[in-house]
């Protein structure tokens, strides 16, 4: 069983009720990774997925090698048929082969490289290593996807009560920010959102659509303000353009989410997958105030990551 995207989710609701119940007990599958090794292969920097995903390694008992690929390992070519006469020094063919006898898990972290949309969408090297490999793959964050903050994210939903009583109304917000970012985490949190019986609104400015494939049938609000109002949790994230792809088409400041703007929703909780530009992305006002989830977001990234891992583990047995 691989762990590529939000679609290896076969029942979001039970995958959230058992990442709950994990959290009450995170030891007590302790037995369940003995003897086994996990490999987290990182071609970008990480806070949370690294140490999250060691942790949630650890609660299972398995054994946790980190490689900080990008500037520790060999540069990895992926065409097949390259004349490797450049710069790259090793095939991803023998790369993988040769880490899958070492791990029998391997977790990868590759953003897109928004310069090329094809090569992008074609996850060049989250497929790479599916490919050759002969061992379970997890996505860290791939050029398209994060599926294990999205999982996290309908963690903390669930246990901010986004399933009790009255309807809820979700917004995802683009915010401002310096750098041209991907789109990973805004698609797998929408993908998440489909799955979740609320009113959800994406807003950001105009020219900032989101893959169609992946945003058909959201509904799409170009005011800020108005898709703020009502609104129970407000999901900021900045992404760069989708069809002028990798651009920054506007760092308008008038996006970031403030105070004022958190008083039209109806209490509203703010949310972000962190790392988060303050005073950019979101005001200091709003993220040290109560109506943050940040934090908890954060900590229900190491239950989103050991369900996945234990789901991968009972798929192994008997094999
Ligand atoms: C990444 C992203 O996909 O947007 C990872 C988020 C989990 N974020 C960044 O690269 C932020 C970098 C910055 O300089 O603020």
């Amino acid at each position: 069983m691989d762990f590529l995207g939000f679609d290896d989710i076969n029942s979001l609701k039970d995958w959230v009720a058992q990442a709950r119940k994990l959290k009450n007990a995170p030891l007590r599958y302790q037995e369940l990774g003995a003897g086994k090794t996990i490999g987290l292969l990182f071609f970008n920097p990480s806070l949370r997925t690294r140490l999250s995903t060691q942790k949630a390694a650890q609660n299972l008992g398995l054994n946790c090698i980190v490689m900080n690929f990008d500037k520790e390992g060999w540069a990895l070519e992926y065409l097949d048929g390259a004349v490797m006469d450049q710069g790259k020094s090793e095939h991803i063919r023998e790369a993988a082969q040769v880490i899958s006898q070492y791990c029998d898990i391997i977790a990868i972290r590759a953003f897109a490289s928004l310069q090329d949309r094809e090569r992008d969408e074609a996850e060049v090297v989250l497929k790479g290593f599916q490919e050759h490999a002969s061992v379970p793959i997890v996505n860290m964050e791939s050029s398209t996807a994060h599926p294990l903050q999205a999982l996290a994210d309908a963690i903390t939903l669930d246990e901010n009560d986004l399933n009790e009583k009255a309807r809820k109304k979700v917004v995802l917000t683009w915010a401002p920010h310096p750098k041209a970012l991907p789109h990973a985490v805004a698609n797998s949190f929408v993908k998440m959102m489909k799955q979740q019986d609320v009113d959800f609104v994406i807003t950001h400015p105009e020219g900032y659509e989101l893959n169609p494939e992946i945003a058909s049938g959201v509904q799409i609000e170009h005011d800020q303000n108005k898709a703020f109002e009502n609104a129970d949790f407000v999901y900021a994230k900045n992404w760069s353009s989708y069809n002028e792809y990798g651009k920054v088409i506007s760092r308008d400041p008038t996006w970031m989410v403030d105070q004022k703007k958190m008083a039209l929703t109806n209490n509203g909780r703010f949310m972000h997958c962190l790392p988060v530009r303050r005073n950019v992305v979101v005001s200091d006002e709003v993220l040290d105030s109560e109506t943050s989830l940040v934090i908890e977001q954060a900590n229900n990234r190491t239950y989103s990551a050991q369900l996945v891992l234990m789901k991968i583990l009972e798929s192994m047995k008997g094999q």
